[in-house]
């Protein structure tokens, strides 16, 4: 195989595979993209490739990796081009995507990056750059500590962070008369929109402080907090879709499918869900013909999604690892994690808005079949990783807001025991670095002093921020600490044995 996906070879690709309906040289970049990993080429480019398709020319994406070079050494050969394979039990489709129009490396080239994000016809800067890149302390609030945040305040011109690189760019754009860019998140986070814009505020302010009395400040530049508070949206949105990192075997089979090469084609399911914050001062695409539900309150749906989907994927990562199972389907096919995702969203149900119109039957039964796709071998490593991030939206605020109402939370608090135990686990059962989470360092520094479970616990809820100086705290550290004693007695099976699952159905008769 000698070819490569491009604009040259497009016209060769057999028929069935779909094709960007519109003129590529046509369109105009509208949209940055931070963090132009395998979700955003699944998701957002996605949709905007619809969007572009409808002769709304001017939305192409200037796609941005804050870390490595990966995405953009495969793409642009193929001038920005990829395979989006959407696959399930019937069989495998393939599309190829346009809306990506160029690539910048940041740390490569940030007066780049920082050039595009001052563009007066960037209106929409997105971002997908995972939990752990928002540079959150165990409080929630900025990590003033991290010493990319130090390093982004002495060195605006050449950040490294999400945050540095749009606080800079706003400030250029306030000082040029250039109406702000609208920040939209599409992380995982609760309220996403919200979140980031509270960091982005704390960050501005860190700024303005060294800016007091200097020339920068009789500039304007100061007070750029205020500005960002005031003039810059910040809306929330709900994404999903489920997307298995590539694998040499996809990559070898869609360029047989194709005939030729895609350095990097990304593996994906039918469904496709994007709820968004209806806030875009500055103009956004018509994303509502396309599937997009533009809503006042992202909320609730968001809730759902995290509480449901994402906490029942954490259990079955954890479950499903401790288990011996490596992919979700052959996990979820499991009687016994089946019966505990089951219990856990029914655990999880009563803590979602009740008013908000939610149907969290149809949405359960849905993730369900989502969960058995087996075409799509989605990892159970793959979600495993950065646990202390993902699992306070996921499960702990759940088992909280029951704890409050007075209900336990058996299930939600045995999510976070099999996070525990698998991070334990690493470096005997499970090879060292199968998966990888921020707060390895001290995990293993803890776990290597062979603390008591119940210490033990306290002390990953300390590290972590689980339920900070929350009333409940202490309850929830008992439930956890109950569950990861039986995972340490008996595995799995011990701790589903705890809780009535995995036992002989009682027999019937004689
Ligand atoms: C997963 C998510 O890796 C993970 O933690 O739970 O990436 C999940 O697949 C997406 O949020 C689905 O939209």
């Amino acid at each position: 195989m000698n070819s490569r996906l491009s604009h040259a070879t497009i016209a060769t690709l057999p028929a069935g595979t779909e094709l960007p309906r519109y003129d590529r040289r046509a369109v105009r970049p509208g949209i940055v993209h931070l963090g132009v990993g395998a979700f955003h080429r699944a998701h957002q480019a996605a949709y905007v490739d619809a969007c572009l398709a409808n002769g709304e020319t001017h939305w192409g994406v200037v796609g941005v990796s804050l870390r490595s070079p990966d995405t953009r050494d495969a793409l642009a050969p193929q001038d920005g081009l990829y395979t989006l394979a959407i696959r399930d039990s019937a069989g495998e489709r393939l599309q190829v995507v346009g809306s990506i129009l160029s690539l910048l490396v940041a740390p490569e080239d940030p007066a780049a990056v920082l050039a595009a994000l001052t563009e007066p016809d960037i209106r929409i800067v997105t971002l997908t750059i995972t939990e752990k890149a928002y540079l959150r302390a165990a409080d929630g609030t900025l990590d003033e500590s991290h010493p990319d945040i130090a390093h982004d305040l002495a060195n605006p011109g050449s950040p490294k962070t999400a945050h540095g690189y749009l606080t800079e760019a706003l400030a250029r754009r306030r000082a040029a008369g250039t109406p702000p860019f609208t920040v939209l998140c599409c992380d995982n986070l609760p309220a996403n929109g919200a979140t980031l814009h509270r960091l982005l505020i704390e960050f501005a302010r860190l700024r303005d402080a060294r800016t007091v009395g200097t020339e920068l400040s009789r500039q304007g530049d100061a007070e750029l907090a205020r500005y960002i508070a005031d003039d810059v949206a910040c809306p929330s949105s709900m994404v999903d879709r489920i997307v298995p990192a590539t694998t040499d075997a996809d990559r070898a089979r869609v360029a047989a499918t194709l005939g030729i090469e895609d350095a990097w084609p990304v593996m994906t399911e039918p469904f496709c869900q994007w709820v968004i914050e209806d806030r875009f001062p500055a103009g956004r695409p018509a994303w509502e013909k396309f599937g997009v539900a533009m809503v006042e309150d992202v909320r609730p749906f968001e809730d759902m999604k995290l509480r449901l989907l994402n906490g029942a994927h954490s259990g079955i990562a954890y479950l499903g690892l401790l288990s011996g199972h490596a992919t979700v389907d052959r996990a979820f096919a499991d009687p016994a994690i089946r019966q505990f995702v089951d219990r856990l969203w029914a655990e999880a149900i009563p803590t979602l808005p009740q008013d908000a119109g939610l149907d969290t039957t149809a949405y359960t039964a849905e993730l369900a079949e989502r969960f058995s796709n087996t075409a799509l071998a989605h990892r159970t490593a793959q979600i495993a990783n950065d646990g202390s991030q993902k699992l306070p939206q996921r499960i702990v605020a759940s088992a909280l807001a029951r704890l409050e109402e007075g209900l336990l939370p058996e299930h939600l608090s045995l999510v976070v025991a099999a996070w525990i135990a698998a991070c334990a686990a690493r470096g005997s059962a499970l090879p060292q670095r199968h998966f990888t989470d921020p707060l390895d360092a001290a995990l293993n520094d803890l776990f290597s002093r062979n603390p008591a479970t119940d210490e033990a616990v306290t002390a990953v809820f300390d590290l972590a921020g689980f339920a900070k100086a929350h009333p409940e705290r202490q309850k929830l550290i008992e439930f956890v600490a109950t569950h990861l004693v039986h995972f340490k007695q008996g595995g799995p099976k011990l701790a589903f044995a705890a809780l009535g699952i995995g036992n002989e159905p009682p027999r019937l008769g004689g």
